[in-house]
């Protein structure tokens, strides 16, 4: 019951700020829920990221994003751009609660002549605005696209979501700054802090402490919030929107996430990067996100 489609417009807020939450919370459960699914197929991959992030795929997806469920490319749509691209599985589960992709099809998750690669593809997967792979991207093309549609004209808003691993990266705080030159208020930028790289902990990898600080001195609009908050990640969406577009500012919601959150079984697992999910492990990991949720927000 949980798991059937709510709406044909994922992205119509309801005005009752419980209803809202209680709404984009089940968009986050079906999100995880879609994570495992597609995890299963592999038996191994990028769960524990999909799982930490999402929440932040759910407030944009079933709340924030102005799309067309039915026309992906549908001119003045707002744009999400997913620069980390082995955040897929996530960014795939997050398009198939948003109707742009059919659930069905993330059952073929990585297998060959599949739409849904395990590293996000433009030219494969409606929805996917950009190529991932190769880290540090992202932010420079949404620098880009917000400029360009800003001389258009349009008023459609620009998402980016980056990694932690991704500060590690200059071409990113060259975005930074052109996005602040350019006083981009259409560009709201989400990092997912999860302190987790490919080679270990964050903070053992590259110190990007502290990133608060970093993001207000390059003239961004920055907020950090639990990312695993919905409460509060809605807030920070709706502040980004406002406060920031009004005086031409481009925004940032860093997002300290939990690895695997809404799965106790996988969120201390160990080599969380890349995890390893033996196959009677799988069930289990869909009892626990669902009494999970039904603890909490699912009532
Ligand atoms: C430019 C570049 N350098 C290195 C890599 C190899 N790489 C793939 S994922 C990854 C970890 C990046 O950190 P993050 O996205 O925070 O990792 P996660 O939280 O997913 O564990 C690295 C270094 C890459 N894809 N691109
Ligand atoms: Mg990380």
């Amino acid at each position: 019951m949980i798991l059937a489609q709510e709406t044909q417009t994922p992205n119509r807020t309801p005005d009752d700020a419980g209803e809202r939450l209680q709404k984009v919370s089940r968009a986050a459960y079906r999100i995880r829920h879609h994570a495992l699914t597609m995890g299963e197929v592999q038996g191994q991959g990028y769960v524990g990221q999909a799982l930490g992030a999402a929440d932040m795929l759910a407030a944009v997806y079933a709340d924030q994003l102005r799309f067309r469920a039915d026309d992906p490319e549908w001119e003045e749509r707002d744009r999400f751009l997913l620069s980390t691209g082995h955040y897929a599985i996530g960014h795939y589960a997050a398009l198939a609660e948003a109707g742009i992709i059919p659930v069905k099809e993330l059952e073929t998750y990585g297998s060959d002549d599949s739409r849904l690669p395990m590293s996000g593809m433009s030219t494969y997967t409606p929805g996917m605005e950009i190529s991932g792979g190769s880290l540090g991207h992202g932010l420079t093309i949404a620098v880009g696209m917000a400029l360009g549609l800003r001389y258009q004209g349009s008023t459609a808003r620009i998402y980016n979501f980056l990694s932690d691993g991704e500060l590690d990266e200059g071409s990113t705080w060259e975005a930074a700054m052109g996005a602040h030159h350019h006083q981009l208020g259409n560009l709201t930028a989400m990092v997912d802090i999860n302190a987790l790289q490919a080679d270990g902990r964050t903070d053992t990898v590259l110190r990007t402490e502290p990133v608060t600080e970093k993001w207000e001195a390059f003239g961004w609009h920055t907020q950090r919030v639990d990312g695993n908050d919905m409460a509060a990640l809605l807030a920070a969406f709706d502040n980004a929107a406002s406060q920031a577009a009004a005086v031409g500012r481009p925004s940032v919601i860093l997002c300290d996430t939990k690895v695997g959150r809404g799965v106790p079984l996988l969120e201390d697992r160990e080599k969380a990067h890349f995890m390893r999910i033996e196959e009677h492990e799988w069930q289990l990991c869909r009892q626990q996100l669902t009494a999970g949720f039904e603890r909490t927000a699912g009532k």
